[in-house]
């Protein structure tokens, strides 16, 4: 009789312990699920960021342009500033040479030498198209042996580039 009551309170005991277990691992589970969704949620943020980053970058470049005057300086800017992802383009008259910002995951340097060379121009690294050069007006045919990215000392110091 005594022995048959202890086994029955055994029994009970051992129910409560798997409850409590079970009660356990349900809130384990839901901690660590909740959990593995916050760090998703934080990671989506990060990614976020570094793109918005990526597209914000602006890259600054300089190169040679040869031209004459006032007239290229439109005809060159507008041709730099219609390639997509341009910001700014300055071509200065005197040193022959263009300032570009641009974003460097819409375009790269090799399209903006090819619209300003499709425009007419010669810059240091693509020859100018030779149709819209003979449409140029008069005052704009620059020289094509004409130095270009010019520094200001340069210009003004001639025989800087003989040896005498
Ligand atoms: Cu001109």
């Amino acid at each position: 009789m005594n022995f048959s009551k202890k086994n029955h309170e055994h029994k009970n005991k051992n129910v409560i312990d798997v409850s409590k277990k079970v009660i356990l691992s349900v809130a384990v589970i839901a901690a660590l699920g909740f959990t593995s969704c916050k760090n998703e949620t934080k990671k989506e943020t990060e990614t976020t960021t570094t793109e918005m980053s990526k597209d914000m970058a602006i890259t600054d470049l300089s190169f040679g342009v040869r031209g004459n005057c006032g007239m290229c300086k439109n005809t060159i800017e507008k041709a730099a500033n219609g390639v997509e992802g341009v910001a700014s383009a300055n071509w200065d008259v005197d040193k022959k040479k263009i300032d570009v910002s641009f974003d460097d995951s819409k375009t790269d340097a090799m399209a903006i030498h090819k619209a300003i060379a499709t425009s007419g121009y010669d810059t240091e690294k693509v020859a100018g198209d030779e149709e819209a050069y003979d449409g140029l007006p008069g005052c704009c045919k620059y020289d094509h042996e004409m130095m270009m990215n010019q520094s200001g000392e340069e210009k003004s110091d001639d025989h800087s580039n003989h040896d005498h």
